[in-house]
């Protein structure tokens, strides 16, 4: 925590005036995302489940936040993704944090909106390296979240933090929210909005994911996770198959923690994604 908390210090001591004369004001942005990269591979651990679900998808284990926190260092996590209530309960600052800005319950029905319920300024001070934010791409909503983002992503950049966007199409006008050409533009919108990362669900096959992944232009992509797959070998697959289509990595959660064995998953993971083994060989070690 100390260090990061040190980084965070100096870094905010320069201006972004300063810097632009030195010409460093643009690359600080691609600091910001790179700091949860293992060479040009990434693997997230989410636990904001809470809000979004509710305890559901808890159990007598995970639904404690230090035991997410020490999977998410001793598993060797990239980022840990938390809302604020629990990173500024929990956060030990052993695994650079994705604060996530904005949330919203499954309760309420019809089109979904997810509003800002934290602050840039206050994911910085609890040691946030990124910050996190949902889009529910072709709700009825979707400008309001389109604008909180940009002016969001913005306030991010000022002061060197990453800004990652989870694109989830949804509403009525989603028919199919994992068909290729509606992941490809939840893709292309995160590139067109300004997001260092998007967070997208996987189309199924890779060669529709590689096209959605070109689309994303310069902009990380992470597949995400959903919920627990029946078959953990074909959820490996899955991801497998989002690595060989260019993806940076995975951001995942309950595929981890609802494990019967979370540890072993995570490191399995980390083989497949960081060491870039095939499923045979990651789940071999
Ligand atoms: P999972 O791997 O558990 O799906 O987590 C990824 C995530 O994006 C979480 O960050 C978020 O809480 C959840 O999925 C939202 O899921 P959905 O909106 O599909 O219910």
């Amino acid at each position: 925590m100390a260090a990061c908390v040190r980084d965070r210090e100096f870094t905010s001591l320069l201006s972004v005036e300063f810097l632009t004369q030195l010409g460093l004001h643009k690359r600080r942005y691609v600091m910001g995302i790179d700091t949860f990269l293992s060479g040009n591979r990434s693997v997230l651990l989410a636990y904001d489940q809470g809000l979004e679900h509710g305890p559901t998808d808890l159990n007598q284990v995970n639904y404690d936040p230090a035991f997410i926190m020490k999977l998410a260092d001793e598993g060797r996590f990239n980022g840990i993704i938390f809302q604020k209530g629990i990173a500024e309960k929990y956060y030990t600052g052993k695994v650079p944090l994705i604060l996530k800005v904005n949330g919203k319950t499954q309760i309420p029905k019809g089109e979904p909106i997810a509003r800002q319920n934290c602050s840039v300024n206050r994911a910085a001070e609890l040691g946030a390296k990124a910050v996190g934010y949902t889009i529910y791409l072709g709700s009825e909503h979707e400008s309001a979240m389109l604008e909180e983002f940009g002016r969001i992503q913005e306030e991010a950049h000022a002061q060197n933090l990453a800004a990652i966007a989870w694109i989830y199409p949804r509403g009525a006008a989603i028919k199919n929210d994992t068909a290729p050409e509606v992941v490809a533009y939840a893709a292309r919108a995160g590139l067109e909005a300004g997001a260092d990362a998007v967070k997208i669900k996987y189309t199924g096959d890779v060669e529709t994911f590689r096209w959605a992944v070109k689309c994303a232009g310069k902009t990380k992509v992470f597949m995400s996770g959903g919920p627990k797959a029946a078959s953990e070998i074909d959820f490996l697959k899955q991801v497998r198959g989002a690595l060989d289509a260019g993806a940076t990595g995975l951001a995942v959660g309950r595929n981890v923690w609802q494990s019967s064995d979370p540890m072993k998953m995570a490191l399995t993971l980390r083989r497949l994604i960081i060491e870039d083994k095939s499923v045979e060989d990651a789940i071999k070690d």
